[in-house]
């Protein structure tokens, strides 16, 4: 009961906090309302956060200024769960709280339903993370990411494992996702006939034991394993796998990029790779964006940069077109050419990016590194 009291009150608080915060008094009709939608509570919590500081340092930069069309910016957080359904939910609930644009939401299974929502009702919606490819090719018009697609990033996996590394046998798990399932598919894809894959199967998200699929993983020798998945998964599947005396090397994608994984895999993380864009640490462009973010809430996340540009992109199409309207909104997203924390963004006809540079990183002395 006390846990259930809780949940509605963060829910309240999510969903209105920072209208309050910008707000004070003021009307309701006196702000522009930005949504950010994604995982806020249980296991993926920290990619939610992420995205939640993100866009929230974008708004305080634009309402210090006075805000977007004289009116002042209010962040309304919608908390998805990284549950599809509860994602369709918090989407109509923000088309009918009058949110001009949506930044989220962070799982491809949520984005994908939602965006669904957001098209109906004409809302431009960014993406700072979901990078199955199935988003992107509906032909939606007003759905857009600033992150890259799974085809990239699996077959930037596949390239390194096959001409990098020179492997024969590969072992692919995944978590049974839109995400998950996706991008094992298209790391399998993109390895054509120039492997085996001697093990191909899914586990539960939210299982916490991973020993009975990794016997069957282990009698099949494989020379990799790669999982298709999110960090609280493939860190319990790595610690389990070195319980099991599994000497094989890990893979993942840009789902498992979270201090949480070394966290809870400890010393098993050490050499394990992932797909992911380049350190935003190397780029000169992010450097006030992440001064900034680190005097404000810690440590960067992943996509937390992605966030922030994406809320900017947001905020100055919106600037442009002087109007909240969602039709102009998206009209202008297509053409606009945006210098942010990352460099500069274009979107293409699909409102996938133009470019989308996928590098491999490697789990070293406790923190992810790029690989050389
Ligand atoms: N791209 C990483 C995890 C988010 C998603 O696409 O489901």
């Amino acid at each position: 009961m006390k846990k259930f009291l809780y949940l509605i009150l963060f829910s309240l608080l999510t969903f209105n906090f920072s209208l309050f915060t910008v707000t004070g008094c003021a009307k309701k009709d006196d702000v522009i309302k930005l949504g950010v939608a994604g995982p806020m509570t249980g296991d993926q919590a920290k990619m939610g956060t992420d995205f939640r500081n993100g866009v929230d340092l974008a708004v305080a930069e634009w309402n210090e200024k006075g805000g977007v069309l004289g009116k002042k910016i209010a962040m309304v957080v919608s908390d998805d769960q990284h549950d599809p359904k509860q994602a369709v939910s918090v989407a109509n609930k923000m088309v009918n709280e009058g949110t001009v644009g949506v930044i989220g939401h962070f799982n491809s299974s949520c984005s994908i339903p939602a965006s669904e929502v957001y098209n109906r009702a004409g809302i431009p919606m960014i993406t700072p993370a979901s990078t199955n490819p199935q988003l992107t090719e509906r032909g939606f018009d007003n759905i857009f990411r600033v992150c890259g697609r799974d085809d990239q990033q699996g077959a930037v996996a596949a390239d390194f494992v096959t001409n990098r590394l020179r492997l024969k046998k590969i072992a692919i798990l995944h978590d049974k996702t839109t995400y998950g399932q996706g991008l094992a598919n298209e790391f399998k894809k993109a390895l054509g006939n120039k492997v085996e894959v001697v093990h191909y199967g899914g586990i539960i998200q939210g299982d916490k034991d991973f020993k009975a699929v990794l016997t069957v993983v282990k009698e099949k020798k494989p020379e990799l394993i790669f999982f298709g998945g999110i960090y609280p998964e493939a860190a319990l599947l790595v610690k389990q796998a070195k319980e099991l005396g599994i000497k094989t090397p890990f893979m993942s994608g840009d789902g498992v990029i979270d201090p949480k994984f070394i966290e809870i895999a400890g010393p098993s993380a050490e050499g394990t790779y992932l797909t992911f864009s380049p350190d935003p640490v190397k780029i000169p462009t992010a450097k006030v964006f992440l001064d900034s973010y680190h005097k404000k809430y810690g440590d960067h996340g992943p996509y937390s940069i992605y966030a922030y540009d994406a809320a900017n992109i947001m905020l100055t199409a919106i600037k442009d077109v002087k109007s909240t309207e969602g039709k102009k909104i998206t009209e202008k997203l297509h053409t606009l050419e945006f210098n942010g924390a990352l460099g500069t963004i274009k979107f293409d006809k699909k409102g996938d990016v133009t470019v989308a540079p996928y590098v491999i990183w490697i789990t070293k002395g406790g923190k992810f590194e790029e690989y050389r």
